[in-house]
């Protein structure tokens, strides 16, 4: 691995998922929680560029350059001097492996998109597919967590766009597709995938970039397949992805493919495919091509992102790929436990501008009008997102919704008892002003004059527990 340099300063790869033994995976939950929930950035719609495809292509090499493009916000000189070797994501030469499971980039940048609203982009590297230590069933679940998790998919290919290639890319969105169809037989399940094909060669034919990648794609897509089977792979693909995308990349020179001392100094590198990593970099990651994720036409926040990811892992977990169904109910789950969490989101931050820490007593009517008023706007905003699954399978959600809201009710309760103010004079003009003059004067005399059994008097001995005394007088009429 080669020394972590100038990208260390800004944070460090994170493993978010685990493959286990027995080909099965785990979440990083902290991990995870600690890149989507932080308050920079947690409630900021979310890009998620992930590259898959075979091991040993150059996927970790080529988001290192990406992280370059997003650490100078695509300045022009982003591509960074001559003589610097490469950091990031983990990669090497040699014929074994590197990148298990997935990662992700520690820091969450913070980007312009499309709309004029700030982005928050999260760069992830999978597991290469088709290495000798992963079966054919975890390279299809591997895609099909990367792809569902993500808005922007590259699909690193080697050379050619091959029959193979195709019939794997179907075999693995199959499951997201067929997820989807439940909801409506109309809608891609995804959003983007560019299909990047590294040492292209035949650039005589279709030159480099993304408009020779275009016209290479359209032949191999719509070319007139013979057997039907053919055929349905590419109906299958395109009706998987908003937006189908190819990329033609050149060899990067034979010190970056062969030399064992190479640490990715640009000096090393062939011009042509310098040329054209300053092409390639701004058509995903720039302003204008950052793409909001999206599921179930309702963009999404990183904090639902975490959702989404709880959620996928628990059905590719298994030892058998999940049935379609159990793909959309998880979807529809992860929907409804977003809606909830950002419902909820609202509910605190409102509340605590009603009785948080720096805020005054409040009556308990009137904190029971205010805490009323935000648990309305809270439900409202549930209701407004768009959730899968029905209403009926959405109430219960709002149920739950409901019930913790009750139970932070109780503790905002709690907090404003303990703002209760010592100084009678802050305490009087919450009460009926004579009738507590009355009943305080009466309990002092009652108590000097030591009428009253000593029982009684001993709980009376500080103005609090005056005041608590009186309040529950006053509860009594
Ligand atoms: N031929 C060729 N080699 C490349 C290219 N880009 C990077 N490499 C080299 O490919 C080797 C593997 O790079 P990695 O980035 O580690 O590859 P990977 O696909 O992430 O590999 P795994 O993590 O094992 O799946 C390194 O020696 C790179 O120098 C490319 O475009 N063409
Ligand atoms: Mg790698």
């Amino acid at each position: 691995m080669p020394p972590i340099h100038e990208a260390a300063r800004i944070g460090k790869p994170v493993q978010i998922i685990t493959t286990t033994d027995n080909h099965s995976f785990e979440l990083n939950h902290e991990a995870l929680k600690k890149l989507l929930l932080n308050e920079d950035v947690r409630h900021k719609n979310v890009c998620v560029v992930s590259v898959a495809g075979a091991f040993r292509k150059g996927k970790s090499f080529l988001l290192d350059f990406m992280l370059r493009y997003l650490n100078k916000q695509g300045s022009k000189d982003w591509l960074g001097p001559e003589d610097q070797p490469l950091a990031g994501f983990p990669w090497r030469g040699g014929t074994e492996r590197e990148t298990t499971g997935i990662w992700a980039w520690s820091k969450v940048f913070l980007c312009p998109g499309p709309d004029g609203e700030e982005v928050a982009v999260i760069l992830m590297d999978t597991q290469g597919a088709f290495d000798s230590g992963s079966t054919v069933e975890e390279c299809a679940k591997m895609f099909a967590l990367s792809i569902m998790n993500s808005s922007h998919q590259v699909l690193n290919l080697s050379q050619n766009i091959q029959e193979d290639d195709l019939q794997h890319l179907q075999l693995f969105t199959e499951y997201g597709r067929l997820a989807m169809e439940e909801e409506s037989s109309e809608a891609k399940p995804f959003q983007s995938l560019m299909i990047l094909v590294r040492d292209w060669s035949y650039h005589y034919e279709y030159d480099y970039g993304g408009s020779g990648g275009s016209k290479f794609l359209d032949k191999r897509l719509n070319q007139a397949a013979r057997h039907r089977e053919l055929q349905d792979v590419r109906r299958h693909i395109t009706s998987c992805f908003k937006r189908l995308g190819c990329f033609l990349m050149p060899h990067p020179g034979l010190a970056v493919a062969n030399d064992q001392d190479f640490d990715g100094r640009l000096a090393d590198i062939s011009k042509d495919f310098k040329i054209y990593l300053q092409e390639l970099a701004p058509l995903l990651l720039s302003k204008e091509n950052l793409i909001v994720k999206e599921i179930n036409g309702t963009k999404v926040t990183c904090q639902a992102l975490l959702e989404y990811f709880k959620a996928y892992i628990t059905i590719y977990k298994g030892d058998v790929l999940p049935e379609p169904k159990t793909i959309l109910q998880a979807t529809a789950e992860a929907n409804n436990l977003a809606a909830v969490a950002s419902a909820l989101d609202k509910y605190t931050k409102d509340m605590e501008q009603v009785c948080g820490g720096d805020k005054p007593y409040l009556s308990p009517d009137e904190l029971k009008k205010k805490h009323n008023q935000v648990e309305e706007a809270a439900i409202n905003q549930f209701r407004k997102v768009r959730k899968m699954g029905g209403r009926q399978y959405s109430h219960q959600y709002e149920e739950k919704l409901l019930a913790q809201m009750k139970t932070y009710e109780q503790q905002y309760i709690k907090h404003n008892e303990n703002k209760k103010p010592f100084n009678m004079k802050t305490i009087l003009p919450t009460y009926n002003t004579p009738l507590v003059i009355g009943i305080v004067g009466g309990l002092i005399i009652v108590c000097f004059c030591t009428i009253t059994p000593i029982s009684v008097i001993r709980p009376v001995k500080t103005v609090k527990n005056i005041a608590d005394v009186l309040k529950g007088i006053k509860k009594c009429w």
